[in-house]
């Protein structure tokens, strides 16, 4: 039998940023493989690399390759996430299949999340999370991404969930399973293309080493393993149209119904026809969440491995 004994496998520099406790940032893969359109992708996926290492933290993008997790990937491995048809979509509860049977996936952030937090990574920067669906009563259709923050202890940099989903739900979730919530410079959960979704966070901090002290407070009280969530908005001038967002967020979510899409085909099926219908400008306003999500998880990453 195969044995994995290093999960997930760390590049080199990401192993040696560990050994010296200098920042990481875990980043996910389905935004690349399954959320973004070809061939922009891999330029975010690059760019978001850079952007990390911009900040003086090092990347770790989290995949799995022919049944090998990573965190921390090689241009060549970025490349097949971007663009090879056979990269599934991972999430917690794929990978042991996937690595037994030497599949390739890209990881959520359940997935990413789990991987991460073995590797000992403790700041993750995403887009949205997933979350409760609008049509839940019929379908039960919540993300695994929840429970599993529930039980992972790692700092999630988010722009909130997509408005393709139903977000005071989602907040009730994340309330029930005990995960912490704080607004980043901001009184109301982020809405992903718009600044606000309009629900309140409890929470609102200001700076990374804030964020590095409720960290430090986390571990102090010594309770269960949990995520922290960190809802950083995108920039206002770089929001969706909010007239412009309402109208076609209706229009994705009845043709979603007629189409008869169910299942993990649901979010990349919205996100492409958002990206379609506002003429590419949901893509830009996701690419600026995105970018300023790692921007802050690089700084959080510093401020957590300053000496305390
Ligand atoms: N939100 C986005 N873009 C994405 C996703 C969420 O703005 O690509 C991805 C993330 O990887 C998230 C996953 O973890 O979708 C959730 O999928 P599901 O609803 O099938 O759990
Ligand atoms: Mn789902």
């Amino acid at each position: 039998m195969p044995q994995h004994s290093a999960i997930p496998v760390l590049s080199e520099e990401v192993r040696e940023a560990l050994a010296a406790r200098r920042p990481v940032v875990a980043l996910e893969s389905t935004i690349l493989a399954h959320g973004l359109p070809r061939p922009r992708n891999l330029q975010v996926g690059e760019e978001l690399e850079a952007l990390v290492r911009a900040r003086g933290a090092v990347p770790a993008t989290v995949a799995v390759l022919d049944g090998v997790p990573y965190a921390g990937l090689d241009k060549a491995q970025l490349e097949r996430v971007a663009g090879d048809d056979a990269v599934r979509k991972l999430g917690h509860r794929d990978l042991p299949a996937a690595l037994a049977t030497g599949a390739s996936g890209a990881t959520t952030v359940s997935a990413t999340a789990f991987l991460a937090a073995r590797a000992g990574l403790r700041v993750f920067a995403t887009g949205g999370l997933g979350g409760v669906h609008r049509e839940w009563t019929a379908t039960q259709d919540e993300s695994a991404d929840l429970a599993l923050l529930a039980r992972t202890r790692i700092t999630v940099v988010c722009a909130g969930v997509k408005s393709i989903l139903d977000v005071p739900a989602t907040l009730q979730r994340l309330e029930t399973l005990g995960v912490t919530v704080l607004g980043y410079g901001t009184d109301r959960f982020p809405g992903f293309y718009l600044r606000s979704s309009g629900e309140p966070v409890d929470w609102t901090v200001d700076s990374p080493r804030q964020v590095a002290a409720v960290m430090a407070a986390q571990d102090s009280l010594g309770g269960p393993d949990s995520a922290i969530l960190v809802a950083n908005p995108v920039a206002a001038e770089e929001q969706l149209d909010p007239e412009l967002h309402d109208r076609v967020l209706a229009e994705a979510l009845a043709a979603a119904g007629s189409a008869g899409i169910t299942g993990q085909a649901v979010t990349p099926f919205l996100l492409s026809y958002l990206v379609r219908a506002t003429g590419g400008a949901s893509l830009e306003a996701n690419l600026a969440a995105v970018r300023g999500n790692v921007r802050l998880a690089a700084g959080i990453a510093a401020a957590w491995a300053q000496p305390r």
